[in-house]
């Protein structure tokens, strides 16, 4: 089954690019209608987190914020 975005919804990806890589998780809040908190590494590997966060039909011309909290 293809998935096809509805029209004036938008994609928002979020990267986290430590340097150097690192296994700190990083806590993201957010703000926005169809947003919700989730964790990032930079590791290298996938397991268990990625360094990558896609949300996906967000609505056109909202306004969104993600805040990360490094708790190192
Ligand atoms: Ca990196
Ligand atoms: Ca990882």
């Amino acid at each position: 089954m293809n998935k096809v975005a509805a029209p004036g919804t938008g994609t928002l990806t979020i990267v986290k690019n430590s340097q150097p890589d690192d296994a700190q998780d990083f806590h993201f809040t957010t703000v926005g209608a169809g947003l919700s908190a989730f964790d990032l590494d930079d590791d290298g590997n996938n397991n268990p987190l990625t360094n990558t966060k896609t949300f996906t039909n967000l609505a056109a011309g909202a306004n969104v914020t993600c805040t990360f909290t490094n708790v190192r």
